[in-house]
């Protein structure tokens, strides 16, 4: 049963090289490497084809995605978010020199809790930014009323949504603006790369001056800009990586379906929900170890994995409230989010990436098993 060669939690999908030398040869010819250039603009439209989503502005990466998206509603003040996500997200609100109010998730969905929201609310809050974290829905038409009810924008931090589906509608298309990140531990990578999504054209026209300096001619420069712009070889790798995505989300949905059958006799092991409305793009393979239920907790199943070379993440831990950039705040303090405190616990994240054969994850299944000494 050893595994030979370390298995990690992802491994970024690739095209054929060969197809990739035809977009490399185009801008050999064309001479044209950022900028908006042709495959930027083909790579928008038909990512606003295939997400369903009306406008979508290109970036270098999804950070840079989300500081200019909270640049581009002009907030100010406080912006209540969640500890439970990689940490880029509050990141993105203290780059901004805003005050980040973080607040708790629920056990469900491991999303904010809309009324930790509420509760969270002050006369200097002016955003919400909530995460759908592991591409699973927050509740998002409960934090659109609390917006509405509060005069508060919403700015999705949709980086694991690609392709997920509510209710038949794309789950990256809610809030004032939703973010998405391409980079290459995403389900649709562009080795790096990032988006805002937004439902205007006069937002889209902005938010594409946000990302080029400011500039709205060769002359003027009407606002602070920055440079977040997504290359050329970024869009048409892009462009080739569409191409491949039913395929790829089909191939995770088949090792999302073994782990499920493989581990759920396991009482220890809680596994991921599956959210009423929502069509998955099965991007992480989240399982939660009570130590209560078996003896075992969590750290001990993660260094049992690697000592038999499977590398899984404990996405995400620790909270970013614990890091000390965020030490200070009022907000971050022990005990002020119980939930998010036992979800960073227990998670493990599986390996899930559509070269993963299914030979491969069936060992995992029967390293997991032994490492429950499920049969004795
Ligand atoms: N919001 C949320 C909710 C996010 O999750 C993220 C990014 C962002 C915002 C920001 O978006 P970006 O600015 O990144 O576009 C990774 C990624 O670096 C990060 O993008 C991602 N979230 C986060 C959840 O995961 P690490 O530190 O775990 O990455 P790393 O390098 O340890 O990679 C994990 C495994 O993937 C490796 O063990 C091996 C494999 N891998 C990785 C890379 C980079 C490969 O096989 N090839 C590769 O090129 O953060």
């Amino acid at each position: 049963m050893k595994i030979k060669t370390p298995i990690y939690v992802t491994q970024p999908s690739l095209p054929p090289l060969e197809e990739f030398e035809d977009y490399l040869k185009q801008i050999w010819d064309n001479k044209i490497l950022t900028n908006n250039g042709p495959f930027h603009r083909e790579l928008e439209q038909k990512l606003c084809e295939y997400l369903g989503v009306p406008y979508i502005s290109l970036f270098a990466n999804g950070t840079l995605a989300l500081l200019t998206a909270l640049q581009a509603l002009d907030i100010s003040g406080e912006v209540i978010t969640t500890p439970f996500s990689f940490v880029a997200t509050s990141h993105a609100i203290l780059w901004n020199k805003l005050k980040v109010v973080f607040a708790d998730i629920e056990e469900e969905t491991y999303t904010l809790d809309p009324t930790k929201i509420e509760a969270a609310i002050t006369p200097d809050t002016s955003a919400i930014l909530p995460v759908h974290v592991y591409g699973y829905p927050c509740r998002v038409k409960e934090i659109h009323d609390i917006a509405s009810r509060h005069g508060l924008k919403v700015i999705y931090d949709a980086a694991h949504t690609f392709g997920t589906k509510l209710n038949g509608k794309s789950l990256c298309s809610f809030g004032d603006l939703s973010i998405l990140s391409f980079h290459a531990t995403k389900v649709f990578n562009t080795f790096e790369g990032g988006a805002i999504i937004c439902h205007d054209a006069a937002m889209k026209e902005h938010i594409d001056h946000l990302k080029n300096f400011g500039f709205t001619s060769e002359l003027t420069v009407e606002e602070m800009g920055i440079n977040a712009k997504m290359s050329e070889i970024q869009a048409a790798f892009g462009l080739l990586q569409l191409k491949y995505i039913e395929e790829a989300l089909e191939k995770r949905r088949e090792i999302h379906d073994l782990y499920i059958k493989g581990l759920s006799d396991i009482s220890g092991i809680t596994l991921p929900p599956e959210p009423i409305g929502l069509t998955q793009n099965y991007s992480y393979f989240p399982i939660f170890i009570n130590k209560v239920k078996d003896g075992k907790t969590r750290d001990e199943v993660y260094e049992e994995l690697k000592r038999n070379n499977i590398y899984g993440r404990r996405y995400f831990y620790p909270l970013i409230s614990k890091f000390p950039t965020y030490h200070g705040l009022e907000s971050a303090q022990p005990g002020r989010m119980p939930v998010a405190e036992k979800i960073t616990e227990e998670v493990i994240c599986l390996p899930i990436y559509p070269d993963l054969d299914s030979k491969m994850v069936n060992t995992i299944i029967r390293v997991i098993i032994k490492i429950f000494d499920y049969y004795n």
